[in-house]
């Protein structure tokens, strides 16, 4: 009797402080970001791998973005919430979703032409379905739908028969179905839910669905958090990871339990780190098929962005949205294979790769194996002469990667600069190897950035300025689409003429160059006056209004070019920006850029 009186109220207090805590976080909070820092020893394949696909498929790839007559933009998966459609409604859903044209074999066969290493599919989204056979809950592929077969069977197989590991993505909190699960406040009272029994009767028992009936699995990817302590989450891991030791758990597991970080949706890390991590980018604008997204990245785009995650230490997990018919959008399946060709040529600068110790340059960004650095070439130099900056160690050879024809360079201190051949201006990266003596010298963040007129336009980007005052780096997030998030780097907090922020830049030629701030600015800023010193010069500008800053809606930025710098000589400048009076925040710079006049 004495334990019950004490341990009552200790448990109405936890679960009130969990009710509490669940309401009001914001996705970012939600994102957990943070991984447990143990080595993981079944790492290793993911650290190689590079390159996965995320699929997001469900009942709402069968309503496509309308309900009702109604088009929604943005996370198509999100259709049930957004249009608070009643559960018992959204259910009838299931009634129609027969996708005759899934074929597990062709889905695995396009991600190993495409040169995807891991494959992760929603068993179960925020909508609360199974896409899988589950004994734990009729609402599922099998049992609801006219269908009638479990295709994560077939897809685990398919999969792993082309050598691609197999993972599994769990909504373990948000299940807008269920009366307790997190989240659905449009049929049920969120302040009166027990989160823990939702846990115990339908997500901890269909995960271990997942975790016993579908053989190795390489990741199991959490998405969202919320309703459990610590220890909680630390049991959930501990009892999963007895069913598959080997697998991976994403970081947004929550409470740091993760094994590897993911940052997040849609979001790169500024530097190079070192820990395992992933970058998650959807193909178009939503996760879940919409008809009317088109807006597709092309070939191109995925590539570079591949390289750029690489050329930070990380991997990318591009998703894709197939229908309700099981169909993979047609520009999916185009562009996919399309980087599937350049990985077949250029893999060996992806795969197995580390971050690159050049920092990113005005030509593009380097990855690393062993000893040779790989450079990713998205802009040649006019010139075709390619400079390597902070490149301390002997030369053993510089040849092409696709044909391996040896190119002539010269080596001036730390310089290496290199004569490039002819290549294609519109290709997607062209990629050139060192091969080099000795260790990797370590990556230096704050090196001068290169400013050049063998390249169109040079970005000085925020992460690269050394901050004064009240300054600061500060990543910022904000949507275009309902989910479809945004984030900038940019510097935030020059209030008054000691906030301020200094660029170590150097110019490579002597010439005329354009000054150009790219920055968002609200209401309360506009209007101010800033002062940008360089090369002994001073400039005055005034802000421009661009865009207030809500979290939801776009972030504009305006690229305004404030001055003209001549260089009589080439060598290491300090950029300095400030404003001139004190004030409300001066804008949010994400970058200054140098172009040649
Ligand atoms: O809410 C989900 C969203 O629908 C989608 O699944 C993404 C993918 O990372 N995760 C959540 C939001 O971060």
């Amino acid at each position: 009797m004495k334990t019950r009186i004490v341990c009552l109220p200790i448990a109405v207090l936890l679960f009130a402080m969990n009710h509490a805590a669940c309401y009001g976080q914001s996705m970012e909070q939600m994102w957990d970001t943070t991984s447990n820092k143990k080595q993981q020893p079944n790492a290793q394949w993911f650290k190689e791998a590079k390159f996965g696909l995320f699929i997001h498929w469900g009942l709402y790839s069968k309503l496509a973005g309308s309900w009702k007559g109604k088009r929604y933009y943005g996370s198509g998966e999100w259709i049930m919430n957004v249009a608070k459609i009643p559960v018992r409604e959204y259910e009838k859903v299931a009634a129609d979703f027969n996708p005759v044209n899934f074929n597990a074999t062709k889905w695995a066969m396009l991600a190993r032409e495409a040169g995807i290493k891991y494959l992760v599919i929603t068993a179960k989204h925020h909508e609360g379905f199974a896409m899988f056979d589950s004994k734990v809950s009729d609402y599922n592929i099998v049992k609801a739908t006219p269908y009638k077969n479990d295709p994560m069977k077939a897809l685990a197989e398919a999969t792993r028969k082309q050598g691609i590991r197999f993972g599994f993505y769990y909504s373990q909190f948000v299940d807008w179905h269920e009366p307790n699960g997190g989240k659905n406040t449009w049929d049920f009272d969120e302040s009166k839910k027990d989160y823990q029994l939702y846990y115990q009767q339908k997500a901890i028992p269909q995960l271990k669905e997942l975790l016993t009936n579908y053989g190795p699995l390489g990741i199991v990817w959490f998405d969202l958090p919320g309703g459990l302590t610590k220890q909680e989450t630390q049991s959930l891991v501990d009892s999963l990871h007895k069913l598959q030791p080997q697998s991976l758990f994403s970081s947004r597991v929550g409470q740091g339990l993760g094994d590897y970080k993911d940052f997040g949706d849609s979001e790169i890390p500024p530097v190079p780190i070192n820990d395992l991590w992933e970058s998650i980018y959807t193909h178009n604008d939503s996760w879940g098929y919409i008809r009317h997204d088109m807006n597709f990245k092309s070939s191109k785009e995925i590539i570079q962005l591949l390289a750029k995650v690489a050329s930070r230490g990380g991997n990318l997990m591009l998703n894709i949205g197939p229908d309700g018919e099981g169909n993979i959008p047609y520009y999916s399946v185009k562009y996919l294979k399309e980087t599937g060709r350049w990985l077949q040529a250029n893999g060996e600068s992806i795969y197995g790769t580390e971050y690159g110790f050049v920092p990113a340059q005005p030509w593009g960004v380097t990855t690393r194996k062993g000893s040779k650095l790989f450079l990713h070439v998205f802009n040649r130099p006019k010139d075709g002469k390619l400079l390597a900056p902070g490149f301390p160690n002997a030369v053993r050879s510089v040849y092409s990667l696709a044909d391996k024809k040896s190119l002539a360079w010269k080596k001036t201190n730390t310089d290496l600069i290199i004569n490039l051949p002819a290549f294609k201006s519109d290709a997607p990266s062209t990629v050139f190897v060192i091969e080099y003596a000795g260790g990797a010298p370590s990556y230096d963040a704050k090196a001068p950035v290169t400013i050049s007129s063998q390249f169109e336009t040079n970005t000085v980007e925020a992460i690269k300025a050394t901050t004064w005052g009240e300054a600061a780096i500060k990543s910022i997030t904000f949507s275009h689409y309902y989910g479809d998030w945004k984030h900038e780097t940019c510097i935030t907090g020059m209030k008054a003429p000691g906030d301020s922020t200094t660029f170590s830049i150097r110019v490579t030629q002597p010439g005329d160059y354009s000054v150009i701030l790219d920055y968002s600015c609200g209401r309360e800023s506009a209007g101010q006056e800033g002062r940008v010193t360089l090369n002994g010069n001073e400039f005055l500008f005034k802000t421009l209004r661009t865009s207030e800053y809500d979290k939801a809606a776009p972030l504009l930025f305006i690229k305004k070019p404030v001055a003209i710098v001549n260089f009589t000589k080439a060598g290491v400048y300090s950029l300095n920006i400030h404003p001139i009076q004190q004030g409300p925040e001066l804008f949010k710079l994400k970058s200054v850029i140098l172009e040649p006049m």
